[in-house]
């Protein structure tokens, strides 16, 4: 058997605990019924296992909402049990020849539960083209799998300011990512080729710091409703959004749509090119503060999650005082409006509340000053900036911080890379794709994958049970259900691809 025909041998990311149970299989019938707890969330999960099983057998299950699944056959139970696991994101799969019990404390916990369960189906569950004249017999290998999250912090991030994404493409992402256990969706919103979310009180950023991005083309931004429905459809995939208007610096869009927000009073023209470190807001100015206050107002209206960005990379044009005092008053804004700042690694200059979190970046950035920080996500640009090249080859994408083949991004252990770090301060990884090159979802999704695979895997699997060997063969198992999800990605010549046809 090759590892792409055994289903436990392309499980990405590593669960926690994998004990094969040798017996015979469970079989999916036409009489296959799945049994789900109450609540929206729950049956939404169920939903979803009842898709990928319809897909791969011609048959959609009946599901029966059950608080104690009565069945006692030929069922795939789902239930919210506070003992499954010690964490919320957890959950226990067991797979017996007359019964699947899957058992979690949470809904998000059946989710990932549920993403184990489809990797363990055919590729037939990723999409509805096929029609069966019989029921093909499909089934889940004997198991028990006892999962957690090493890190709570599993995030990838876009870049919609440099080439803007449509709505459908961001979803595309969200689907990907959360298919590998990810859980944020960090998305740059605003920098000085674009800013792209509707800001009732600012009309103008959108209207015209929306109309252009790099190169020139058309751009684009996020109404209210778009950015909700947005919002919703990564709820429904336990993601949470983390939405980034990047200040002082990258703010050529919003400079150049509102002239009162300059110090000299005059707006640049929008900016097209991919140069970084030329704007700033007037960190002088009353009416910059009166902007930031009400754009984090009118974000965190739509933000159900904690976090709020406020960026503050690469500020080349204020002195070392006026950069300290303005993160400082924008992350007493942040925390007034009932969110936690993150803010990129320069902020560790800066005196932070107990809250805060600083996000990694610069591979020579101070380690003495991040490991001060009171909560760090790691995203070291040589490692899993998924925007750098893998190799000279490769013709999207950047390589100033280093060219990233896949075992660069898989191969550390994010609780060393900053040393005297607080225990407990390292809230997880995240893995930023900027779009200076990138104009469309193929070209993201060339340099994510199988990078962010990677990236998934080093968030969620201890590091004790990780290895680049077993990771690099059930990452070529990956081919076939990739293809079929019609993802563009990157045959790395070192990963020995299982044929896709
Ligand atoms: C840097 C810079 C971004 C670039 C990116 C390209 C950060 C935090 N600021 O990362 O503006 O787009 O590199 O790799």
């Amino acid at each position: 058997m090759t590892t792409a025909d055994d289903p436990l041998g392309r499980l990405i990311p590593l669960p926690q605990c994998v004990e094969p149970g040798g017996g015979a299989p469970f079989a999916i019938t036409p009489q296959t019924i799945i049994v789900a707890p109450e609540g929206a969330l729950a049956m939404d999960v169920a939903a979803q296992l009842l898709t990928f099983i319809r897909r791969a057998t011609g048959v959609a299950p009946r599901i029966l909402v059950a608080r104690e699944p009565a069945a006692p056959t030929n069922v795939i139970a789902l239930a919210l049990d506070p003992a499954a696991s010690s964490s919320d994101e957890g959950y226990d799969l067991t797979i017996a020849p007359a019964r699947v019990t899957l058992r979690a404390k949470t809904p998000a916990g059946l989710f990932y539960g549920v993403r184990t369960i489809r990797q363990l189906l055919p590729i037939t569950a990723e999409y509805d083209a096929l029609l069966y004249r019989a029921p093909p017999v499909v089934t889940l290998p004997a198991v028990h799998i006892v999962d957690a999250p090493r890190f709570e912090w599993r995030g990838a991030m876009l870049d919609v300011a440099r080439h803007f994404f449509s709505v459908d493409e961001v979803k595309r992402y969200i689907d990907l990512i959360s298919m590998h256990k990810i859980n944020r969706l960090h998305l740059h919103l605003a920098d000085d080729q674009g800013w792209r979310i509707e800001i009732p009180s600012w009309p103008d950023l959108a209207r015209k710091g929306g109309a252009t991005e790099v190169g020139g083309g058309l751009g684009g931004y996020y109404t209210r409703d778009q950015y909700k429905d947005l919002v919703a459809y990564a709820e429904t995939h336990f993601v949470t959004i983390v939405p980034e208007i990047d200040m002082p610096g990258h703010t050529n869009a919003a400079l150049a749509s509102y002239a009162d927000l300059n110090c000299k009073g005059t707006a640049p023209a929008p900016y097209t090119g991919t140069e970084v470190g030329f704007s700033a807001l007037c960190v002088d100015l009353d009416v910059t503060y009166k902007f930031i206050d009400e754009v984090v107002r009118d974000i965190v209206a739509l933000t159900p999650g904690p976090y709020f960005h406020a960026g503050g990379d690469e500020v080349k044009t204020l002195t070392p005082e006026q950069y300290r005092m303005f993160v400082e008053r924008v992350q007493k804004i942040v925390e007034s409006h009932g969110k936690r700042m993150v803010g990129w690694d320069e902020v560790s200059v800066a005196t932070l509340l107990p809250t805060s979190i600083v996000q990694h970046w610069r591979p020579d950035a101070s380690k003495q000053l991040l490991a001060g920080s009171p909560h760090l996500i790691l995203s070291p640009a040589d490692r899993v900036y998924l925007d750098m090249k893998y190799e000279d080859a490769t013709l999207l994408g950047l390589n100033w911080a280093a060219n990233i083949p896949v075992q660069r991004s898989y191969d550390w252990d994010p609780d060393t890379l900053v040393p005297g770090a607080r225990p407990g301060s390292v809230l997880g990884v995240e893995a930023p794709i900027w779009s200076e090159t990138l104009t469309n979802m193929r070209d993201v999704e060339y340099l994510a994958f199988p990078r962010l695979a990677a990236v998934a895997e080093l968030a969620w699997t201890p590091q004790a049970e990780r290895s680049w060997d077993t990771f690099k063969r059930r990452l070529g198992a990956q081919a076939p259900r990739w293809t079929a999800l019609g993802i563009n990605f990157f045959r790395a010549p070192e990963i020995d691809w299982a044929p896709t046809r």
